[in-house]
């Protein structure tokens, strides 16, 4: 009788044997040249979601990436980074030192915003019921709220993005449904707006559900960090810039002015 090896690993998305390496069963090369219409989205699409997305979709990924792909030096990520590079640090540490700030607060509110905003409209509560809901799960509503956008400051990415679904997208309900728990906590704080994050967290379960996927599969890319993955691999680009920029200008480490720290400290024998 044959007696097969057990595995260590178990691929679904490529595979390197034989002469060409293959994308989900499409061969790099039928990929990779301008002439076979795959563009970036397209291999997002087959690498991360194991389909070829319709064209809208695949727009809708690439729209999300140069969204994403930087704000400004002064934002947590870009700052990390800068500093690193001014340490001395290569691109890769200084990346990283980057990415370690996307979370809850900043870029990473992605996936808890489709996550909060998805149980809510399902369950068919109220902008009210779901604030209240958030207030008991002592958390703030991902994907609400932001540091320098507001009403009178509008972040026009996330106007963008809400152009780009209402010409594109064949339905958009959670989206509407978000706008109208923005409308309830910008009339408490203006700068409570549906942000960035949150606008492109609902908008890929409105993306996901017009393309037939079930709840239970939605789910899945969202505990697994799908989500917040849009806004890594976008930011990195912005962040790389960043870095290239120290680089260039060969910039002195950084030091923090010590008049911009309240020193608190008691001395040991007034402890
Ligand atoms: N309050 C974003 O806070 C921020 C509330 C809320 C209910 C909320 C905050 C927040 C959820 C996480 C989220 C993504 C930390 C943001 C991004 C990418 C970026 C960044 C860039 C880029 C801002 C003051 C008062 C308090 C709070 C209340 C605040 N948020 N209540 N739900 N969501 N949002 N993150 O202004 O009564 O005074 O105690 O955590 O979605 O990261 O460009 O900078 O592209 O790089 O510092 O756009 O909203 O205000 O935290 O001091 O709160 O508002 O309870 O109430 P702020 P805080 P009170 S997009």
């Amino acid at each position: 009788p044959s007696v097969r090896k057990s595995k260590q690993f178990i691929c679904t998305i490529s595979d390197d044997r034989g002469d060409e390496a293959h994308y989900c069963g499409y061969p790099i090369s039928s990929v990779a040249t301008p002439d076979t219409g795959f563009t970036i989205g397209d291999v997002m699409s087959i690498l991360w979601f194991k389909k070829r997305y319709p064209r809208w979709a695949v727009d809708f990924l690439e729209t999300v990436l140069k969204t994403v792909a930087d704000h400004g030096p002064a934002v947590s990520g870009a700052h990390n980074a800068k500093v690193t590079a001014r340490a001395g640090k290569d691109v890769i540490s200084s990346l990283i030192s980057g990415l370690l700030t996307i979370g809850p607060r900043f870029g990473g509110a992605i996936d808890d915003a489709a996550k909060y905003f998805k149980y809510a409209s399902d369950n068919g509560m109220s902008p009210n019921d779901f604030l209240n809901h958030m207030k008991k799960e002592g958390i703030p509503i991902p994907g609400i709220g932001h540091r320098i956008k507001s009403l009178k400051n509008p972040d026009l990415r996330v106007e963008g993005l809400k152009k780009f679904a209402k010409a594109n997208f064949p339905s958009t309900p959670l989206l509407d449904y978000a706008l109208t728990v923005e409308q309830l906590t910008t009339s408490k704080k203006e700068n409570l707006i549906l942000n960035v994050d949150g606008t492109i967290g609902i908008l890929m379960v409105d993306m996901w559900r017009s393309l037939g996927y079930k709840d239970e599969e939605i789910d899945v890319f969202i505990n697994a960090g799908a989500l917040n993955a849009f806004f890594i691999l976008g930011r990195s680009i912005g962040f790389i810039g960043h870095i290239l920029d120290e680089k260039r200008l060969a910039m002195p480490m950084y030091r923090h002015p010590m008049d911009d720290i309240l020193y608190d400290v008691k001395l040991a024998e007034n402890l």
